[in-house]
Protein backbone atom coordinates (compact mmCIF):
# COMPACT_ATOMS: atom_id res chain seq x y z
CA UNK A 1 0.00 0.00 0.00
CA UNK A 2 1.56 3.29 -0.93
CA UNK A 3 1.89 5.36 1.87
CA UNK A 4 -1.32 7.92 2.02
CA UNK A 5 -0.80 11.30 0.94
CA UNK A 6 -0.15 14.52 2.36
CA UNK A 7 -3.75 15.81 1.66
CA UNK A 8 -4.38 17.60 4.75
CA UNK A 9 -7.80 19.28 5.65
CA UNK A 10 -6.29 22.35 8.10
CA UNK A 11 -3.00 24.56 7.89
CA UNK A 12 -2.95 22.89 11.44
CA UNK A 13 -2.71 19.29 10.28
CA UNK A 14 -0.36 20.36 7.62
CA UNK A 15 2.12 21.52 9.71
CA UNK A 16 1.35 18.24 12.01
CA UNK A 17 2.10 16.15 8.97
CA UNK A 18 4.84 17.93 7.14
CA UNK A 19 6.39 19.99 9.52
CA UNK A 20 5.88 22.65 7.30
CA UNK A 21 5.90 26.46 8.88
CA UNK A 22 2.35 26.82 7.35
CA UNK A 23 0.30 29.22 9.10
CA UNK A 24 -2.84 29.89 9.42
CA UNK A 25 -5.00 30.67 6.24
CA UNK A 26 -4.26 34.29 5.91
CA UNK A 27 -0.99 34.38 7.15
CA UNK A 28 1.12 36.41 4.90
CA UNK A 29 3.84 34.25 3.60
CA UNK A 30 2.67 31.87 1.62
CA UNK A 31 5.03 31.26 -0.89
CA UNK A 32 5.60 27.55 -1.61
CA UNK A 33 4.81 25.21 0.54
CA UNK A 34 6.80 22.48 1.53
CA UNK A 35 5.04 19.72 0.42
CA UNK A 36 7.73 16.78 -0.11
CA UNK A 37 7.50 16.06 -3.95
CA UNK A 38 5.86 12.43 -3.85
CA UNK A 39 4.70 11.37 -0.45
CA UNK A 40 7.36 10.31 1.91
CA UNK A 41 7.75 6.09 0.74
CA UNK A 42 5.76 5.87 -1.92
CA UNK A 43 6.11 2.67 -3.70
CA UNK A 44 3.83 2.46 -6.26
CA UNK A 45 2.23 5.27 -8.31
CA UNK A 46 2.21 7.90 -6.10
CA UNK A 47 -1.28 9.03 -4.79
CA UNK A 48 -2.49 11.90 -5.49
CA UNK A 49 -2.66 14.06 -2.64
CA UNK A 50 -6.54 15.34 -1.95
CA UNK A 51 -7.21 17.45 1.08
CA UNK A 52 -10.09 19.67 2.36
CA UNK A 53 -9.21 23.35 2.10
CA UNK A 54 -7.80 24.12 5.28
CA UNK A 55 -9.41 25.46 8.29
CA UNK A 56 -6.95 26.50 10.41
CA UNK A 57 -6.39 25.46 13.60
CA UNK A 58 -9.48 24.81 16.26
CA UNK A 59 -8.82 27.98 16.72
CA UNK A 60 -11.79 28.91 19.09
CA UNK A 61 -13.34 32.36 18.62
CA UNK A 62 -14.51 32.77 22.24
CA UNK A 63 -17.87 34.12 21.32
CA UNK A 64 -20.18 35.08 23.63
CA UNK A 65 -22.81 32.24 24.30
CA UNK A 66 -26.06 33.64 24.97
CA UNK A 67 -29.10 31.59 26.00
CA UNK A 68 -29.80 27.95 24.31
CA UNK A 69 -27.01 25.25 24.36
CA UNK A 70 -27.18 23.52 21.17
CA UNK A 71 -24.38 21.27 23.07
CA UNK A 72 -26.70 18.34 23.82
CA UNK A 73 -25.79 15.66 21.02
CA UNK A 74 -28.62 13.80 21.97
CA UNK A 75 -27.74 10.58 24.11
CA UNK A 76 -28.10 8.30 21.33
CA UNK A 77 -24.74 7.67 19.71
CA UNK A 78 -26.01 7.35 16.27
CA UNK A 79 -28.98 8.75 14.82
CA UNK A 80 -31.66 7.32 12.54
CA UNK A 81 -29.81 6.55 9.62
CA UNK A 82 -32.99 7.30 7.36
CA UNK A 83 -33.40 10.90 6.53
CA UNK A 84 -36.89 11.91 8.08
CA UNK A 85 -38.16 14.90 6.29
CA UNK A 86 -38.66 17.37 8.72
CA UNK A 87 -41.34 18.71 9.76
CA UNK A 88 -40.61 22.35 7.91
CA UNK A 89 -40.12 25.25 9.95
CA UNK A 90 -39.46 27.18 12.25
CA UNK A 91 -41.50 27.65 15.12
CA UNK A 92 -41.65 31.31 14.81
CA UNK A 93 -41.74 33.15 17.81
CA UNK A 94 -42.12 36.69 15.99
CA UNK A 95 -45.08 37.55 14.95
CA UNK A 96 -45.48 37.39 10.91
CA UNK A 97 -44.98 40.79 9.99
CA UNK A 98 -43.74 40.93 6.33
CA UNK A 99 -40.64 42.06 7.50
CA UNK A 100 -39.61 39.24 10.13
CA UNK A 101 -41.21 36.65 8.67
CA UNK A 102 -38.89 33.86 8.37
CA UNK A 103 -36.03 35.40 10.44
CA UNK A 104 -34.54 33.09 12.29
CA UNK A 105 -34.38 33.63 15.88
CA UNK A 106 -31.24 31.67 16.81
CA UNK A 107 -29.33 33.38 18.80
CA UNK A 108 -26.08 32.96 16.63
CA UNK A 109 -27.89 34.80 13.66
CA UNK A 110 -26.66 38.21 14.68
CA UNK A 111 -23.11 37.31 14.53
CA UNK A 112 -23.62 34.93 11.42
CA UNK A 113 -21.96 37.85 8.97
CA UNK A 114 -21.68 35.60 6.34
CA UNK A 115 -25.22 34.98 6.08
CA UNK A 116 -25.73 38.75 5.59
CA UNK A 117 -23.08 39.29 3.51
CA UNK A 118 -24.98 36.74 0.97
CA UNK A 119 -28.49 38.03 1.61
CA UNK A 120 -30.01 35.36 3.85
CA UNK A 121 -32.78 37.17 5.51
CA UNK A 122 -34.04 38.54 1.99
CA UNK A 123 -33.69 34.99 0.69
CA UNK A 124 -35.78 33.11 3.79
CA UNK A 125 -38.77 36.43 3.26
CA UNK A 126 -39.31 35.14 0.29
CA UNK A 127 -40.53 31.73 1.01
CA UNK A 128 -44.14 31.42 2.57
CA UNK A 129 -44.09 31.37 6.53
CA UNK A 130 -42.55 28.87 8.03
CA UNK A 131 -41.80 27.30 5.18
CA UNK A 132 -38.26 27.91 4.30
CA UNK A 133 -36.48 25.93 1.68
CA UNK A 134 -37.41 22.48 1.10
CA UNK A 135 -36.02 18.94 1.29
CA UNK A 136 -33.33 18.97 -1.58
CA UNK A 137 -29.90 16.50 -0.99
CA UNK A 138 -26.99 17.72 -0.44
CA UNK A 139 -23.72 15.27 0.09
CA UNK A 140 -21.07 16.48 2.36
CA UNK A 141 -17.50 14.64 1.12
CA UNK A 142 -15.80 15.16 3.74
CA UNK A 143 -15.14 13.87 7.26
CA UNK A 144 -18.10 12.16 8.04
CA UNK A 145 -21.17 12.16 10.02
CA UNK A 146 -21.39 14.01 13.39
CA UNK A 147 -24.46 13.82 15.23
CA UNK A 148 -25.38 17.90 14.87
CA UNK A 149 -28.62 18.36 16.76
CA UNK A 150 -28.63 20.91 14.02
CA UNK A 151 -29.65 18.61 11.67
CA UNK A 152 -31.25 15.88 13.46
CA UNK A 153 -33.98 13.99 11.57
CA UNK A 154 -32.30 15.26 8.39
CA UNK A 155 -29.62 13.98 8.08
CA UNK A 156 -28.05 10.49 6.88
CA UNK A 157 -25.03 8.60 7.73
CA UNK A 158 -23.98 8.09 4.43
CA UNK A 159 -21.09 5.68 4.05
CA UNK A 160 -17.39 5.68 4.94
CA UNK A 161 -15.11 5.64 1.93
CA UNK A 162 -12.01 5.32 3.46
CA UNK A 163 -10.32 2.33 2.63
CA UNK A 164 -7.50 2.14 4.35
CA UNK A 165 -8.05 0.80 7.76
CA UNK A 166 -4.48 2.81 8.95
CA UNK A 167 -5.95 6.01 8.50
CA UNK A 168 -9.66 5.36 9.08
CA UNK A 169 -9.63 5.32 13.04
CA UNK A 170 -12.26 3.44 13.18
CA UNK A 171 -10.44 -0.02 12.71
CA UNK A 172 -12.07 -0.58 9.54
CA UNK A 173 -11.80 -0.36 5.85
CA UNK A 174 -14.70 0.68 4.01
CA UNK A 175 -18.28 0.31 5.84
CA UNK A 176 -21.89 1.91 6.37
CA UNK A 177 -20.76 3.83 9.42
CA UNK A 178 -19.55 7.57 8.06
CA UNK A 179 -19.09 9.00 11.40
CA UNK A 180 -16.48 11.14 11.38
CA UNK A 181 -13.18 10.46 13.56
CA UNK A 182 -10.97 12.39 15.50
CA UNK A 183 -9.94 16.56 16.42
CA UNK A 184 -10.69 16.99 12.50
CA UNK A 185 -14.23 15.39 12.35
CA UNK A 186 -15.71 18.76 12.95
CA UNK A 187 -14.77 20.15 9.55
CA UNK A 188 -17.85 18.10 7.76
CA UNK A 189 -20.05 19.21 10.75
CA UNK A 190 -19.18 22.73 9.99
CA UNK A 191 -19.65 22.21 6.48
CA UNK A 192 -23.16 20.42 7.00
CA UNK A 193 -24.49 23.19 9.32
CA UNK A 194 -23.44 25.89 6.94
CA UNK A 195 -25.72 23.90 4.59
CA UNK A 196 -28.85 23.31 6.65
CA UNK A 197 -29.06 23.93 9.97
CA UNK A 198 -32.18 24.37 11.74
CA UNK A 199 -33.70 27.61 12.35
CA UNK A 200 -34.56 26.54 16.04
CA UNK A 201 -34.04 29.06 17.95
CA UNK A 202 -30.48 27.38 19.43
CA UNK A 203 -27.20 28.06 18.06
CA UNK A 204 -27.03 28.99 14.58
CA UNK A 205 -29.23 29.42 11.43
CA UNK A 206 -28.47 27.10 8.30
CA UNK A 207 -28.83 28.56 4.78
CA UNK A 208 -31.82 25.91 3.77
CA UNK A 209 -33.49 24.83 7.12
CA UNK A 210 -34.93 21.68 5.77
CA UNK A 211 -32.01 20.35 3.42
CA UNK A 212 -31.41 16.94 3.87
CA UNK A 213 -27.46 15.93 3.72
CA UNK A 214 -25.48 12.66 3.53
CA UNK A 215 -22.37 13.05 4.97
CA UNK A 216 -20.13 10.61 2.61
CA UNK A 217 -16.51 9.92 4.66
CA UNK A 218 -13.79 10.24 2.28
CA UNK A 219 -11.02 11.59 4.75
CA UNK A 220 -9.02 9.57 7.20
CA UNK A 221 -8.99 10.38 11.23
CA UNK A 222 -5.86 11.91 9.52
CA UNK A 223 -7.51 14.56 7.30
CA UNK A 224 -5.74 12.50 4.32
CA UNK A 225 -7.80 11.54 1.03
CA UNK A 226 -7.33 9.00 -1.79
CA UNK A 227 -8.30 9.51 -4.48
CA UNK A 228 -9.89 6.39 -5.47
CA UNK A 229 -11.92 7.15 -2.08
CA UNK A 230 -12.77 10.38 -3.28
CA UNK A 231 -14.18 9.13 -6.93
CA UNK A 232 -15.76 6.20 -5.80
CA UNK A 233 -17.62 8.70 -3.21
CA UNK A 234 -18.15 11.26 -5.77
CA UNK A 235 -20.13 8.07 -8.23
CA UNK A 236 -21.76 7.00 -4.78
CA UNK A 237 -22.81 10.35 -3.57
CA UNK A 238 -25.41 10.83 -6.72
CA UNK A 239 -26.45 7.69 -6.84
CA UNK A 240 -24.24 5.82 -9.11
CA UNK A 241 -22.62 2.20 -9.13
CA UNK A 242 -19.93 1.47 -6.72
CA UNK A 243 -18.53 -2.09 -6.72
CA UNK A 244 -18.49 -3.39 -3.23
CA UNK A 245 -21.38 -0.97 -1.76
CA UNK A 246 -24.63 -0.68 -1.68
CA UNK A 247 -26.39 1.86 -3.62
CA UNK A 248 -27.23 5.21 -1.90
CA UNK A 249 -30.81 5.35 -1.06
CA UNK A 250 -30.33 8.68 -0.92
CA UNK A 251 -29.05 10.09 -3.87
CA UNK A 252 -27.93 13.61 -3.95
CA UNK A 253 -28.27 16.69 -6.25
CA UNK A 254 -25.66 18.94 -4.68
CA UNK A 255 -22.01 17.69 -3.93
CA UNK A 256 -20.07 19.34 -1.52
CA UNK A 257 -16.36 19.17 -2.12
CA UNK A 258 -14.23 20.69 0.46
CA UNK A 259 -11.42 19.58 -0.10
CA UNK A 260 -8.16 19.55 -2.73
CA UNK A 261 -5.32 17.64 -4.20
CA UNK A 262 -2.15 19.68 -4.36
CA UNK A 263 -0.13 17.76 -6.86
CA UNK A 264 3.21 18.96 -6.79
CA UNK A 265 3.83 20.07 -9.38
CA UNK A 266 0.70 21.46 -9.67
CA UNK A 267 -0.45 20.07 -12.59
CA UNK A 268 -4.45 20.68 -12.91
CA UNK A 269 -7.84 18.43 -12.45
CA UNK A 270 -6.17 14.61 -12.17
CA UNK A 271 -8.11 12.33 -15.19
CA UNK A 272 -9.68 10.11 -12.49
CA UNK A 273 -11.67 12.59 -10.44
CA UNK A 274 -12.58 14.49 -13.88
CA UNK A 275 -14.11 11.53 -14.82
CA UNK A 276 -15.76 10.84 -11.93
CA UNK A 277 -17.21 14.43 -12.12
CA UNK A 278 -18.40 14.41 -15.54
CA UNK A 279 -20.69 11.12 -14.83
CA UNK A 280 -21.93 12.77 -11.77
CA UNK A 281 -22.80 15.43 -13.71
CA UNK A 282 -24.36 13.54 -16.44
CA UNK A 283 -26.76 12.34 -13.72
CA UNK A 284 -27.82 15.30 -12.96
CA UNK A 285 -25.95 16.79 -9.55
CA UNK A 286 -24.02 19.99 -9.09
CA UNK A 287 -20.33 19.44 -7.87
CA UNK A 288 -19.21 22.30 -5.82
CA UNK A 289 -15.54 22.10 -4.94
CA UNK A 290 -13.50 24.88 -2.16
CA UNK A 291 -10.80 26.73 -4.25
CA UNK A 292 -8.25 25.59 -1.71
CA UNK A 293 -5.74 27.92 0.19
CA UNK A 294 -2.45 28.97 -0.86
CA UNK A 295 -3.05 31.52 -2.73
CA UNK A 296 -2.43 30.45 -5.86
CA UNK A 297 -3.94 30.23 -8.92
CA UNK A 298 -7.35 27.05 -8.37
CA UNK A 299 -6.45 26.23 -11.60
CA UNK A 300 -3.62 24.01 -11.00
CA UNK A 301 -5.42 22.27 -8.55
CA UNK A 302 -8.21 19.05 -8.56
CA UNK A 303 -11.15 19.07 -8.04
CA UNK A 304 -10.96 23.32 -8.22
CA UNK A 305 -9.53 23.16 -11.91
CA UNK A 306 -11.78 20.88 -13.35
CA UNK A 307 -14.26 20.59 -15.71
CA UNK A 308 -17.97 20.74 -14.66
CA UNK A 309 -17.11 22.26 -11.36
CA UNK A 310 -18.51 25.33 -9.39
CA UNK A 311 -15.35 26.76 -7.68
CA UNK A 312 -15.84 28.65 -5.00
CA UNK A 313 -13.48 31.36 -3.14
CA UNK A 314 -13.32 32.77 0.10
CA UNK A 315 -14.28 36.83 0.36
CA UNK A 316 -14.03 38.29 4.13
CA UNK A 317 -16.80 40.39 5.45
CA UNK A 318 -15.62 42.92 3.82
CA UNK A 319 -16.00 41.48 0.20
CA UNK A 320 -12.12 40.89 -0.67
CA UNK A 321 -10.03 37.87 -1.23
CA UNK A 322 -8.33 36.79 2.13
CA UNK A 323 -4.66 36.02 1.14
CA UNK A 324 -4.89 32.47 1.84
CA UNK A 325 -8.04 31.81 -0.71
CA UNK A 326 -6.82 30.51 -4.47
CA UNK A 327 -7.88 32.49 -7.62
CA UNK A 328 -8.07 32.76 -10.98
CA UNK A 329 -10.16 31.84 -13.98
CA UNK A 330 -11.25 28.31 -12.75
CA UNK A 331 -12.84 30.31 -9.97
CA UNK A 332 -16.82 31.00 -10.73
CA UNK A 333 -17.60 32.41 -7.20
CA UNK A 334 -16.30 33.97 -4.09
CA UNK A 335 -18.57 33.10 -0.93
CA UNK A 336 -18.00 34.21 2.86
CA UNK A 337 -14.94 32.18 3.76
CA UNK A 338 -13.31 35.00 6.66
CA UNK A 339 -10.25 35.20 7.77
CA UNK A 340 -8.05 34.49 10.47
CA UNK A 341 -9.65 35.47 13.82
CA UNK A 342 -12.42 36.45 11.84
CA UNK A 343 -14.07 33.05 10.33
CA UNK A 344 -17.73 31.57 9.86
CA UNK A 345 -19.10 31.07 12.95
CA UNK A 346 -21.22 27.86 13.08
CA UNK A 347 -22.70 25.76 15.82
CA UNK A 348 -20.43 22.45 16.62
CA UNK A 349 -21.12 20.02 19.38
CA UNK A 350 -17.53 20.22 20.26
CA UNK A 351 -16.56 23.44 19.89
CA UNK A 352 -16.58 25.56 22.98
CA UNK A 353 -19.83 26.71 23.98
CA UNK A 354 -20.53 24.36 21.34
CA UNK A 355 -19.85 26.58 18.09
CA UNK A 356 -16.31 27.22 16.51
CA UNK A 357 -15.74 30.21 13.53
CA UNK A 358 -13.06 28.40 11.36
CA UNK A 359 -12.06 30.22 7.63
CA UNK A 360 -11.10 28.58 4.72
CA UNK A 361 -12.46 27.98 1.40
CA UNK A 362 -13.73 24.92 3.28
CA UNK A 363 -16.49 27.02 4.72
CA UNK A 364 -17.32 29.38 1.39
CA UNK A 365 -17.88 26.29 -0.62
CA UNK A 366 -21.34 24.92 1.59
CA UNK A 367 -22.73 28.85 1.33
CA UNK A 368 -23.06 27.71 -2.73
CA UNK A 369 -24.17 24.32 -1.74
CA UNK A 370 -27.17 25.54 0.33
CA UNK A 371 -28.25 28.18 -1.82
CA UNK A 372 -27.95 25.75 -4.53
CA UNK A 373 -30.31 23.90 -2.64
CA UNK A 374 -32.57 26.49 -1.97
CA UNK A 375 -32.83 27.24 -6.16
CA UNK A 376 -34.06 23.30 -6.45
CA UNK A 377 -36.50 23.25 -3.98
CA UNK A 378 -38.35 26.06 -6.10
CA UNK A 379 -36.85 24.89 -9.20
CA UNK A 380 -36.37 21.00 -9.10
CA UNK A 381 -35.30 20.49 -12.38
CA UNK A 382 -32.93 22.83 -12.48
CA UNK A 383 -29.61 21.26 -14.44
CA UNK A 384 -25.92 21.65 -12.90
CA UNK A 385 -25.68 24.18 -15.94
CA UNK A 386 -28.30 26.22 -15.20
CA UNK A 387 -28.14 26.37 -11.44
CA UNK A 388 -24.55 27.11 -12.24
CA UNK A 389 -25.36 30.07 -14.75
CA UNK A 390 -27.97 31.36 -12.29
CA UNK A 391 -25.66 31.67 -9.21
CA UNK A 392 -23.10 33.44 -11.51
CA UNK A 393 -25.21 35.87 -13.16
CA UNK A 394 -26.69 36.94 -9.77
CA UNK A 395 -23.35 37.40 -7.63
CA UNK A 396 -23.03 40.44 -6.22
CA UNK A 397 -19.82 42.57 -8.13
CA UNK A 398 -16.79 42.75 -5.71
CA UNK A 399 -16.93 46.18 -3.83
CA UNK A 400 -13.90 48.08 -5.92
CA UNK A 401 -14.78 45.65 -9.20
CA UNK A 402 -12.48 42.84 -8.20
CA UNK A 403 -11.44 41.02 -4.86
CA UNK A 404 -8.46 41.34 -5.17
CA UNK A 405 -6.12 44.59 -6.55
CA UNK A 406 -3.81 42.38 -8.81
CA UNK A 407 -6.03 41.98 -11.86
CA UNK A 408 -4.96 38.00 -12.31
CA UNK A 409 -6.41 37.62 -8.87
CA UNK A 410 -9.66 36.81 -9.84
CA UNK A 411 -12.58 35.75 -8.01
CA UNK A 412 -15.25 34.96 -10.40
CA UNK A 413 -17.95 36.54 -11.14
CA UNK A 414 -18.86 38.66 -7.90
CA UNK A 415 -19.87 36.91 -4.16
CA UNK A 416 -22.61 34.95 -3.70
CA UNK A 417 -25.82 37.19 -3.80
CA UNK A 418 -28.86 33.96 -2.50
CA UNK A 419 -31.49 36.80 -2.42
CA UNK A 420 -31.02 38.07 -6.09
CA UNK A 421 -30.65 34.30 -7.40
CA UNK A 422 -33.59 33.19 -5.71
CA UNK A 423 -35.91 35.92 -7.19
CA UNK A 424 -34.20 35.19 -10.54
CA UNK A 425 -35.34 31.41 -10.16
CA UNK A 426 -38.79 32.69 -8.98
CA UNK A 427 -38.73 35.17 -11.82
CA UNK A 428 -38.34 32.09 -14.54
CA UNK A 429 -40.32 29.20 -15.30
CA UNK A 430 -37.04 27.37 -16.49
CA UNK A 431 -36.59 24.72 -14.01
CA UNK A 432 -39.96 24.32 -12.84
CA1 LIG B 1 -14.36 2.25 8.22
CA1 LIG C 1 -30.14 26.41 14.92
Amino acid sequence: MPRPIPALLTAALYTAALGAALLPSAAPALSVVPIPATPPKSTATPVSPVRPANTPLPEILPTPQPSAQPSQPSSTEIQPVTPAPTPAAPPSTTAPSSATVNVPSDPLYIVQWDMQLIGMTNTWTQFPAGQVGGPVTVAVLDTGYVASPELAGRMVNGYDFVSDPRRAGDGNGRDKDASGVGEFAYHGEIIANIIGAAHDARGMAGINPRAKIVHVRVAGEDGLIDPVDLVDGLRWAAGLSVAGVPANPNPARILNLSLYADFIPLTGCDPRIQKAIDEVTAKGALVVAGSANDGKDASGYSPAGCRNVLTVTSVTQSGIRPAYANWGKSVALAAPGGEPNHGIIASSISGVGGQRSPDGTSFAAPHVSGVASLLLSVRPKLTPAQLRDLLIRTATPFPSGRCDPDPQKSCGSGTLNAAAALRAALASAVGK
